[in-house]
């Protein structure tokens, strides 16, 4: 053995040695610190160290010291108050065990992630109630009395004269923030929606939103665009999106937002049904009506807003086919993020 493996070997005899009782803890100095204890007889290999090495058998030997006085420090605190003699039938100076540690749900990630790339590009949380009135999640968004999404099927309202509900979507809280908020405005508002859904592969009872919305002046389709575009290369690493035209009663224009298919690369796959887009979201500018119904000048101020589901976004990035994954609680599954 040379001098290093030596030294090394002292080490892992400190780390080692058990002190049980109190006595060890004298056994313990006496041994290694003591006057003839094992590190007096380690410096004196100093002799068989060539000289350009003996600073770092230096450093090496006042390693091995210093772990030596730690481990007699925190015994000799540990047993400072027991009876001589007196014994446990654990190793106190052990390393202590730290347990498992919980993760965050791939919601709560892919949430997070949304979040900090729209902060990036100026927008603020605002976050409403889940409770909401017919007003803030149907009439003021220019929902007609007759439109589909007031069905009672599809809503799940709190009382008999239909106006309490629970919100169907985060829009419900952008017009609390037009209604409460000075302008110019720059807020995403994320969120639990409920919508009366059967449970299936690609629908729940509940999910998440993030939606968008900035009212300025002379805010233009390719400010939108431009936000969606920041947003897909962010979170997927590709701009390749189109939008479709599409109809919102609250955008005009408004469009849905694809993605070229990044599985597949526009091969043709199940995800995007071999059509080698994949859906996101769906924009718009905000419907001049809208804004009226929360007192906005409309000659002066304009703007755009965005919706996307978290579940589907958190599906596209960690590539998970099934929704219903994230409601299980399922270790095996959620170990994974
Ligand atoms: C105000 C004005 C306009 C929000 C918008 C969408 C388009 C949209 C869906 C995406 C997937 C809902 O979760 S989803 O099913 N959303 O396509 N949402 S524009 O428009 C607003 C919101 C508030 C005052």
């Amino acid at each position: 053995m040379d001098w290093r493996q030596k030294i090394q070997a002292l080490k892992e005899e400190i780390s080692q040695y058990r002190i049980e009782k109190k006595d060890d803890v004298e056994k313990f100095r006496i041994a290694f610190l003591g006057t003839k204890g094992k590190l007096k007889e380690a410096m004196s290999l100093i002799a068989e160290v060539p000289a350009e090495l003996r600073k770092d058998f230096g450093l090496l030997v006042n390693e091995v010291k210093n772990q030596a006085d730690t481990k007699w420090n925190e015994s000799k605190e540990i047993f400072e108050h027991t009876q001589e003699g007196s014994q446990v039938d654990f190793d106190l100076t052990a390393p202590a065990f730290h347990g498992q540690v919980g993760g965050l749900h791939p919601i709560t990630k892919t949430k997070r992630k949304m979040i900090d790339i729209f902060e990036r590009i100026g927008f603020t949380i605002f976050e409403g109630p889940e409770i909401v009135n017919d007003w803030h999640n149907f009439t003021a968004l220019n929902m007609p009395q007759d439109h589909p999404a007031r069905d009672m099927q599809d809503t799940f309202f709190l009382t008999e004269n239909l106006e309490f509900l629970l919100r169907t979507h985060t829009s419900s809280s952008q017009i609390l923030a037009l209604e409460t908020k000075p302008l110019p405005l720059r807020i995403i508002t994320p969120g639990r929606v409920y919508r009366n859904e059967t449970i299936s592969a690609r629908a729940h009872c509940t999910f998440h939103q993030i939606e968008g919305l900035y009212i300025d002046e002379g805010v233009s389709f390719a400010d939108l665009k431009q936000c969606i575009y920041y947003f897909a290369k962010e979170m997927f690493g590709s701009d390749n999106i189109r939008l479709r035209p599409s109809y919102f009663p609250f955008t005009e224009p408004s469009a849905e937002v694809d993605i070229a298919c990044f599985i597949c690369d526009q091969k043709g796959c199940s995800v995007c049904k071999k059509t080698g887009w994949v859906e996101i979201g769906g924009c718009g500018m905000v419907d001049p009506a809208v804004l009226k119904n929360c007192n906005i000048d409309t000659e002066k101020y304009n703007g755009f807003a965005f919706g996307m589901g978290i579940e589907r976004i958190a599906m596209l990035y960690y590539q998970i086919n099934d929704l219903r994954l994230f409601w299980q609680n399922d270790m095996r599954f959620l170990k994974q993020f």
